[in-house]
């Protein structure tokens, strides 16, 4: 008998794809990990549950080989024969972030070592500190950050690996070249002086509100055109009216279809070599919308940076 394979079926993987967690027989286009990991959060925490959540409701948009058909597009993204798995979980240990962080980089650096694209799911947003780390070998990388928060304190009470300094961290890597950082904005952002040190440092700082007022078009020639972008997306990047379940969720922030297309006109722009999803803390909403905006952002950047592959290919 055939299966059936309906979506309440089966094994939990990130959109039912196939599980490979031993990444010497890795081989496939793009890869899904999870950083179940909050030990950077210094108020509310629980993004370890976000990669279980998130892969939980995203099997109600499964379809495996056949993608799914987007009817605004009119195009089918995600299909055979592009090859997506799911690599489960970087060994991550509660309190121990050095060996957390070694975990994270190694596992991101495996999947980077077989010409795979990386699709980290978080955990809070200092994990994208070893993501980074694990795309050296990838040569001079641009990153686009989307989120509400600056994320660029230096070291508050000596932390240096907390979830409020991954920018500042990524900016001290040589293999990071240029930032761009969008949907900034309103109180706890950040201080004044991780503002100016960004500004000299040559990122390019776009808050929500100009990035609504300037639109899509205009948002891309701002951020520099270069040939690898490495993207972190900070789930309270959106409004808080649809993302509540994250530490620091806030108002004033991006609509589904405001973040999807910048995400969409940022995948035709370069080639996304890795991108992260942080900050979802499924248990601060009960609704559920939270991980499903992440799960659909998900796949929606998913399918437009394999896209813009596929009609290279084609041409
Ligand atoms: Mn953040």
């Amino acid at each position: 008998m055939k299966k059936i394979n309906m979506p309440i079926t089966g094994i939990c993987s990130f959109a039912k794809y196939p599980i490979c967690t031993d990444f010497e027989n890795l081989e496939a286009d793009m890869a899904i990990l999870g950083i179940p990991y909050d030990t950077g959060v210094g108020y509310l925490t629980g993004t370890r549950l976000g990669p279980r959540r998130v892969r939980e409701v995203s099997t109600h948009y499964s379809r495996g080989d056949a993608g799914f058909y987007d009817p605004e597009r009119d195009e089918v993204f995600l299909a055979a024969p592009w090859k997506i798995v799911d690599c489960g979980d970087a060994d991550v240990i509660h309190g121990n972030i050095e060996q957390s962080f070694d975990a994270i980089e190694w596992a991101v650096r495996q999947i980077v070592e077989k010409g795979t694209i990386p699709v980290v799911i978080g955990g809070d947003h200092s994990i994208s500190i070893p993501v980074a780390r694990a795309l050296d070998s990838l040569g001079p990388v641009t990153v686009v950050q989307f989120d509400a928060h600056l994320d660029w304190s230096d070291a508050p009470g000596g932390q240096r690996l907390g979830n409020g300094s991954p920018m500042r961290r990524m900016s001290e890597m040589s293999h990071i070249k240029e930032m761009a950082q969008i949907g900034l904005r309103g109180l706890g952002s950040s201080r004044k002086e991780d503002f100016d040190a960004a500004k000299e440092y040559g990122s390019v700082l776009i808050s929500a509100r100009e990035a609504k007022e300037l639109g899509v078009e205009k948002v891309m020639e701002k951020i520099p055109q270069r040939e690898r972008y490495y993207v972190t997306i900070d789930i309270d990047a959106f409004d808080i009216s649809i993302a509540t379940g994250t530490g620091s969720p806030s108002p004033g922030g991006f609509s589904f279809d405001e973040l999807n297309s910048m995400l969409e006109a940022l995948a035709q722009k370069g080639d996304i070599v890795c991108f992260d999803f942080v900050e979802v803390a499924p248990q601060y909403d009960p609704a559920g919308q939270t991980t499903r905006v992440a799960a659909m952002t998900i796949l929606n950047f998913m399918g437009h940076i394999l896209k813009r592959k596929e009609n290279m290919q084609n041409k």
